[in-house]
């Protein structure tokens, strides 16, 4: 295991008092600590959103991107360069709203990334307005008379759009979110870890308390995580209990191993280009 401190960012977190973000940065740092992943082979890639400065908080390589586009940031990154180890993270708002069309072609290129949204069920940095996972009903800044929508449900979204590692996670338990996290990152494919992260500020009704009071893990059931109509039933259940844990795991060929180029030639990130290659690109394209 590598320590901790390697991982430590001159820049301290700027999230409120309690927030369940921290839960998260902490659980990641544990999990590529034990993966002994050394900082120069980590990218950390996230959109906007509270969540989303997370990078900042990780001594790693680190992209802090444009709302709901850390998928194709991440993409980019991991084809040009398959040996580094590419971690997203973000928000509900970033993932399962604006950026959700990236969300699901990602789960069906099974591209070999780990995709960590902290889902508070609000938009935490906008000062509190409904989000894609709001339950129904919430009373919010921009519904004030309660959301009138069915709320996205990621879990079953990741199962049937071909995600060959889809976990839940609770950041008031960050040494299981840890576990959940290094298994997504050794996964080979792509890994979605849902978290529930409470927005101490914003969202009064999806505590810790809430979550303490709900959450029970499927690996203390006996639970079978390779049988995909269980995963699909058990990704329904939420009141009055909601299951945390791995839901399913597979294994498929990942894109990277199935792209022509990274196939059989030199990944681009080792290819040698001359200027004039870059100009050519360049003048091809502007
Ligand atoms: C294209 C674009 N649209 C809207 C915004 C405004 N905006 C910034 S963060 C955000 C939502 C953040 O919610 P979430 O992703 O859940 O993150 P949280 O703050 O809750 O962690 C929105 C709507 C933006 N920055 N860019
Ligand atoms: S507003 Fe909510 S999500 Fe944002 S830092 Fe504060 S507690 Fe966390
Ligand atoms: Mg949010």
């Amino acid at each position: 295991m590598l320590e901790l401190s390697k991982y430590k960012s001159e820049t301290r977190p700027d999230w409120c008092p309690g927030c369940g973000d921290f839960g998260v940065l902490n659980a990641l740092v544990q999990a590529v600590a034990n993966l002994e992943i050394d900082p120069k082979d980590l990218l950390v890639v996230s959109g906007i959103g509270c969540s989303s400065n997370l990078p900042g908080f990780i001594h790693a390589y680190g992209f802090h991107s444009l709302h709901g586009r850390a998928i194709p940031i991440a993409t980019g990154a991991r084809l040009a360069n398959p040996e580094l180890t590419v971690v997203v993270t973000g928000g509900d708002g970033d993932g399962y709203g604006i950026g959700l069309g990236h969300f699901i072609h990602a789960m069906r290129r099974n591209l070999d990334i780990t995709y960590i949204v902290m889902n508070n069920q609000i938009y935490g940095l906008t000062t509190g307005q409904a989000s894609p996972t709001s339950q129904k009903s919430f009373v919010t800044k921009s519904s004030p008379m309660g959301t009138i929508e069915e709320p996205v449900n990621p879990i079953a979204l990741a199962l049937v759009s071909g995600a060959t590692y889809v976990a839940r996670g609770f950041s008031g338990d960050p040494k299981h979110l840890a576990e959940l996290i290094e298994k997504g990152i050794k996964h080979k494919g792509f890994a979605l870890v849902d978290v529930f992260s409470p927005c101490v500020t914003w969202n009064k009704v999806n505590t810790y308390d809430y979550f303490r009071q709900r959450v029970y893990k499927l690996n203390d059931t006996g639970y079978d995580t390779s049988d995909l109509g269980m995963a699909l039933e058990k990704s329904r259940e939420w009141d009055p209990k909601i299951p945390i844990g791995i839901f399913y795991e597979t294994t498929k060929p990942t894109y990277e191993e199935l792209d022509p180029v990274l196939r059989t030639g030199t990944p681009p990130v080792k290819a040698s280009l001359s200027q004039s290659d870059v100009d050519g690109l360049f003048n091809e394209f502007i």
